[in-house]
């Protein structure tokens, strides 16, 4: 097979870390259900020694989400969090990490909640606006850390620029590429240093994993990651690292009708007399047009919007949708709903909610790839309840 640097997205996504096994042919990578390896004489393996450390079926899903974003490595964790928690696991009493403003409230939590009780100090920082982004970084800053689209406000954060200025100030930037997948988004060719996704969404895509991984070119990183990795053990089973690779298998195909479907139900959605304002990247009226046309090649499968009312009527829509479920979570093969400020954004402390504009009238949706015309029927039939 040619090199991966020469092979298209399709190709890699289902080739990728994945030979024939040379025992017996299988086509397909098993499930290495085992937690340890024999060895011949104390320290004398064939590579594996315990399954913590290294499982083959997670060195295959790990090649093939390196190749995916363009990175020399690929690590892969038991949660997106957990992949959080253990590139934060890399520094140490002191340091600063710069975060833009708008992120999952789970990783805001972990921040605010768990990461400052040993000594390290976060600034959330709104990071669209450059200016504020530069004067966010103190003597301290170690890490700058960028989720783009951001979640629940889909706003767009130039990683090129963000990741120039970090460089000079010697701060290590990893990007959540949860919302994009690497089909329309490769952090690390402009300029990031780590991408994170919670593989649990659009990586997976069918709702049944939770998981995580890292990917970085830099050996130094890697090596400290591979470390913690093995040292805190927040690792997947294989049987996780089996279906996530099965289900990347259509990662191109997916992202490419979750794409074209949420525009079409955005235009939709902001032509609605119910609907007040509809956040989507590929929308012209976005503000981060121009920046996620450079740096996307697509705008993904995300649709954030304000219904005109109070919160009985969000919740009289959310109850009466039939087709989108309302569930956390996003990413699938099956449109998802739900209410930001009660659901996945409840940890995030509702003076900052104000602010970012997360209010009782802003609803989330994760298209799904079911046929359009029965998406916006069900949006429509609910509408029609409010
Ligand atoms: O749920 P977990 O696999 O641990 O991933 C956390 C995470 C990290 N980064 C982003 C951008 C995310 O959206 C998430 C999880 N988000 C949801 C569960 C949600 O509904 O937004």
């Amino acid at each position: 097979m040619k090199k991966n640097d020469k092979l298209g997205f399709g190709t890699l996504a289902i080739h990728a870390g994945q030979e024939p096994d040379p025992n017996n042919g299988a086509v397909m990578v098993p499930i290495y259900q085992t937690s340890t390896y024999v060895q011949k004489s104390p320290g004398v393996h064939q590579g594996y020694e315990y399954s913590r450390t290294d499982n083959p079926t997670r060195t295959a899903y790990q090649a093939l989400v390196a190749a995916l974003e363009g990175g020399k490595y690929g690590l892969a964790f038991a949660s997106g969090l957990a992949t959080t928690n253990t590139i934060l696991q890399s520094l140490k009493k002191g340091d600063h990490v710069l975060v833009c403003d708008d992120v999952y409230g789970g990783t805001f939590r972990l921040f605010d909640k768990v990461w400052t009780r040993t000594g390290i100090e976060f600034s959330f920082v709104d990071f669209t606006d450059l200016k504020k982004f530069e004067a966010g970084f103190k003597s301290n800053t170690k890490m700058v850390w960028i989720e783009t689209p951001t979640n629940p406000m889909l706003k767009i954060i130039d990683i090129k620029s963000c990741a120039e200025f970090s460089k000079k100030k010697g701060a290590t930037v990893v990007v959540d590429n949860t919302f994009m997948s690497p089909y329309f988004q490769k952090p690390l060719t402009l300029g990031a240093d780590i991408v994170v996704h919670s593989v649990t969404k659009y990586m997976n895509g069918h709702s049944d994993v939770v998981g995580g991984v890292a990917i970085t070119s830099d050996d130094a990183i890697y090596k400290e990651l591979k470390f913690l990795q093995n040292a805190s053990g927040a690792v997947p089973a294989p049987q996780d690292c089996f279906l996530v690779m099965r289900g990347i298998k259509t990662l191109h195909v997916r992202m490419e009708r979750h794409a074209q479907s949420a525009m079409e139900i955005a235009r939709y959605l902001e032509k609605h007399p119910k609907i007040d304002r509809v956040i989507y990247p590929g929308l012209e009226s976005h503000p981060g047009h121009a920046i996620a046309k450079k740096q996307m090649s697509g705008f993904g499968g995300m649709i954030t919007f304000f219904l005109k009312g109070d919160l009985a009527k969000s919740k009289k829509f959310l109850e009466s949708v039939k087709i989108f479920a309302l569930a956390e979570s996003l990413g699938g093969v099956e449109s998802l709903i739900e209410h930001p400020a009660i659901m996945t954004h409840a940890s995030v402390p509702a003076e900052t909610r104000k602010v970012l504009g997360i209010h009782d009238n802003l609803i989330r949706i994760s298209v799904g790839i079911e046929d359009i015309a029965d998406l916006k029927a069900d949006l429509e039939q609910a509408l029609d309840q409010v």
